[in-house]
This record gives structure tokens, sequence and C-alpha cells, in this order.
């Protein structure tokens, strides 16, 4: 079984998770169960980022110590994830002390290595990014990103020298041209490396709640060195060599544009400095956009602090999109689907509830709904209940086919809503096909077998192809169709060539799995 790992970016549990967050998450939860349907040895990390200055000042905004708050909220990341189907395989939190122990093990190898050193910051800096800017990168004085003032700070503090890497950087990605993808973004991270690097500092002394430097304990580090090094504590680096040179090298994380330095110049510098490989694959993925602001919880909650209104050009839908209240309303498959196939992923795009009441009539209710009530109906009137085996040389034999092979090739490619594209082309020809040839309307005999046993096999299959995007959907689509177990079961490609289905089995109408909304 190759392996395969696949990491989410860790949040900032400043706030409760968002539509944003749950984007990246059910994305990479999706590619992690169709890794499994082809029968990979999957390793799915997600979890959340708790140190640093930003998580502090949450705290202490609600009265609490940084560990009861963080402690808190991680419960709501966890409840939200489980609304939403996640199948993490671990969920890792940075203020677990064997973290603590892998960052400190890690930045301790860099520093022996001789490229942390100390000196003197000064700068303009953003709680809310947790990160510096330059005067003219602000806009009206303020954090271009967050629209909130920034503060001078002046600090004794660590640096790494990232400006060595520079060459190094270039070369991996000469030697590494799928390292970033989509190519668009391999460009930016090579634009900022081409720009020039300067050493970057890695600690603080203004604060204390992180992970302590191991040469000097009167600063702690920098939240973003603690947090990237999560991807490595997870697959016991340092602490169990077998387990890292089985996961390392075919580490795969997905993150979304406003981290693309962090993870695509910082973070493989830093590998390098510590003399282990970069991660081999960073695929960044552009934001959902809520009337064209972005949808971000730090906007969220400045909304909510200032009373709401003006702030933003949407602020009242804004608090509305929380993950678990989608779900509430809609269903978790119909939410997933609609993350996977709305906006391609690399691209922005725009979220609104209509998106996805339309989405969901149109696809869910008229197509996937339609075709599993229309055959149950007619096997129900026509076959006793008993669906009939496929037919071998169906018209349907070829679209599945060609469905199954586009459906692979984009999976692959890390393209969920190409894949569901391409899955929905089958379900389409299917319901064309009952269209065209009426079954309803025909004796019982061996020509309403042809066509039922025909449209349970392209069932079947759909079944199986959407069950990385749609899990529970999927298990009770493949039970009312007659089989036992899950989907999740079976094993790609076989599993999709046509002529699985068997016959036989009891096919259960039940109720409507996507009853259909007022638009
Ligand atoms: O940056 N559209 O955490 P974070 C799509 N702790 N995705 C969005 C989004 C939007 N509008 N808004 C947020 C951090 N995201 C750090 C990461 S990793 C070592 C440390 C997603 O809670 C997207 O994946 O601010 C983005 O990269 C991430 O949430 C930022 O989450």
């Amino acid at each position: 079984m190759p392996p395969f790992y696949v990491t989410t970016p860790i949040y900032y549990v400043n706030d409760a998770p968002h539509v944003g967050t749950a984007y990246t998450t059910v994305n990479a939860d999706a590619i992690a169960r169709w890794h499994r349907l082809m029968g990979d040895d999957v390793l799915f990390l997600t979890g959340t980022d708790e140190h640093g200055a930003k998580i502090a000042e949450a705290a202490a905004a609600h009265s609490m110590s940084p560990q009861q708050w963080t402690d808190t909220t991680v419960q709501r990341f966890r409840a939200c994830w489980k609304s939403l189907d996640i199948g993490y395989d671990r969920f890792i939190r940075t203020t677990e002390p064997g973290h603590h122990d892998t960052v400190r093990r890690f930045l301790q190898r860099i520093y022996d290595r001789g490229y942390i050193e100390l000196g003197t910051y000064s700068g303009l800096y953003c709680i809310s990014c947790e990160d510096y800017y330059l005067e003219e990168q602000l806009e009206d004085g303020n954090c271009p990103i967050h629209h909130r003032p920034v503060v001078a700070m002046e600090e004794d503090n660590y640096f790494f020298k990232l400006s060595a890497f520079e060459g190094r950087l270039l070369k991996w990605y000469e030697d590494h041209p799928d390292a970033v993808l989509p190519v668009a973004k391999r460009n930016e991270a090579l634009g900022f490396i081409r720009g020039g690097l300067r050493d970057i500092s890695i600690t603080r002394t203004s604060f204390n709640w992180g992970v302590q430097v191991p040469w000097d304990e009167r600063h702690v580090f920098y939240v973003w060195y603690d947090a990237l090094v999560n991807y490595l504590t997870a697959v016991g680096y340092g602490s169990d060599s077998d387990r890292f040179d089985h996961w390392w090298p075919v580490a795969h994380h997905l993150i979304g544009k406003d981290i693309l330095k962090f993870h695509c110049v910082w973070w493989p510098a830093m590998c390098m400095a510590a003399d282990i490989d970069p991660a081999p694959h960073v695929f960044v993925h552009g934001f959902l956009l809520v009337g064209g602001e972005r949808l971000s919880k730090t906007l969220v909650a400045r909304s909510g602090e200032d009373g709401g209104e003006g702030q933003t050009t949407s602020p009242v839908r804004l608090t509305e999109i929380a993950p678990d209240a989608l779900v509430d309303d809609f269903g978790v498959d119909a939410v997933r689907y609609h993350l996977l196939r709305e906006v391609p992923l690399g691209s922005d795009g725009e979220f609104s509830y209509e998106g996805i009441v339309s989405r969901y009539n149109a696809d869910l209710a008229n197509n996937l709904g339609n075709l599993l009530s229309r055959v149950a109906t007619v096997v129900g009137s026509k076959c006793g209940g008993t669906g009939p085996a496929c037919d071998p040389q169906s018209p349907l034999a070829a679209a599945a086919g060609t469905a199954v092979q586009d459906a692979i090739d984009a999976w692959n490619r890390w393209a969920p809503h190409e894949a569901l594209e391409a899955t929905w082309r089958l379900i389409g020809a299917a319901n064309a096909y009952l269209e065209a040839t009426e079954p309803w309307k025909l004796d019982p005999g061996p020509d309403v077998d042809a066509v039922l046993g025909s449209a349970l096999e392209a069932l079947r299959i759909v079944t199986v192809l959407v069950s990385p995007a749609m899990p529970s959907t999927a298990g009770a689509l493949w039970n009312r169709i007659g089989f036992v177990g899950s989907p999740a079961d079976q094993r790609l490609p076989d599993a999709a060539a046509w002529g699985g289905y068997p016959g036989g089995l009891a096919v259960e109408k039940g109720a409507a799995l996507f009853p259909r909304r007022k638009p």
C-alpha cells in the first residue's frame, strides 16, 4: 500500500471555525478518502495552532487563561469537524508536550548548525497576522489585511538566516517542478525568493505563551516557527525514525493562499537548515469570498466587536455561515458537496447561500436523488423490489467507463470539482437512458430487467465515486441498492469496472435523500 500523508493548516483558536477553514478541511478530507479508496495507506492530519499573541489576546478578552481558552475553543473545532464528517487520523494541538519537545529538538538542530543568531528587531507588527510589515505595505497606517493599527515593536530576537537559502530554494524548485501547485502559486513562491530574502526574527520576549527556546529561556518561539513544525511532530521527527521515514517523503500540505510565503519559502528553508528534505508537495487553494471580501474569522470578530454594520460588505451573512449551522440547514453532504464542487481548488470563488440552494436543487435533488428514486420505484413496481443484474452490453457502459477515467484522473490532480462533474455526467447519462427507454411503461420481462440492471449498475459506480465527497449519502445509497457494508470498503479502479451489480438484491426506495428546497 503506497503511503500518502495529507495535512491541513492548523487553525488558530482565537475564534470558532468558519466556512473558510471548513473549505480546506473538507477538501483535505475528501482527498484522504479518495486515496483510501485507491488502496493507499493514508495519514490525514489536522489540528489547532494554540500559541502566540493573538490567542493570548483572545483569552484575555474572555477573562480566561490562554490554556483555558484553547481547551474551550479546540472543542468547537472538534465538534465542527465531526458535524462535517471529517475523518482525520490525527488531531494535533500545539500545546501538547510532545509537540513542544519536537519544536525544541528541531530548532536546536538549526541553531547548532549555525542558522540562528541573536539580533535586535524593530518593526511594525500586526497581532492578527502575527507578522511584521514595512511602512510602505500599510494602508492608511493599518494592516492591509485586517485594517487594524499595527504596533511599533522592538525586541531582542533570535533570527533565522533565511537569506542563506535563496540559492538552495531556487535549486529545490528547479529540481522539483511539482513541489508547489497550481503553477501560478509556484511562480508566486519563486517571485518571493527572487525578490530577495531577509533574515527573520523567530523568537519573542514580549509574552510567554509559546514554546520556550531551549538555549535561552527568556524567549519563546514566534508562533509560526512552532506551528509549521506540527507537520513533523505528527510523524515522529526525532523520536521515531521509521515512522518519520515512512511518512515524510510523501507529505502533501493543503493550504490557503494567505499562508503561501510561510509554507513555500520559510518552511522549506527551515527543513534545509535542519538537514531534512522539504515537504515534497504543497497545494495552494484560493479564497472563498463573500461579497468580494475575505471571509475571515478576524473580520467576523471585528464586525461583532464594532457592532457590525458597515464594517464589511455583508457582516450579517458572514456570521450566518458557521459551518455547523449550514449542516443543520442543508445536511452534511450537501455542504460538503458544495464546498468541493462550486469553486475549482486553486481559484478564488464566491460563496453564497443562494449558490448552495441552487446547486442542491439542480445536482442533488433533481439529478442524484431523482435517479435513485426513479430506479427504486420502477424496481418496486416491475421487479417486486428485487434489483435485476447488470446488463454487460448496456449502452451505459461506455459513459460509465469515461466518467470513471475522468473522475480518477481529476481526483489525482486534486480537482474535486472536475471529478464530481465527471461523476454527474454519468448520473445525467443514466437519467437520460431511463427517459429514452421508459421502463415504467414496459411490461415486466427481460427488457425492463436489462434497463434497470444497467441503471442500478450506474448507481453502484456513482456511489463509489461520490463516497469521498459524500460519505454518509454514499453509505445510504449503497444500502438502498441492496449492498451491505460501506462503499468505503471498495477498492478502485476495480470497483468501478462495469458489471459489478449482481442482481437479486433488495432495492429500497426510502425517503427522498435530497428533498427539493424552495429557491
Ligand atoms: O493561518 N477561503 O490559521 P487560520 C478559503 N494558524 N480558505 C480560508 C479562508 C477563506 N476565506 N479563510 C481561511 C493560520 N481559510 C495558521 C496556520 S499552519 C502551520 C498555521 C483557510 O486559522 C485557509 O486554509 O488563520 C487558510 O490558509 C487557513 O484557513 C488559515 O487559518
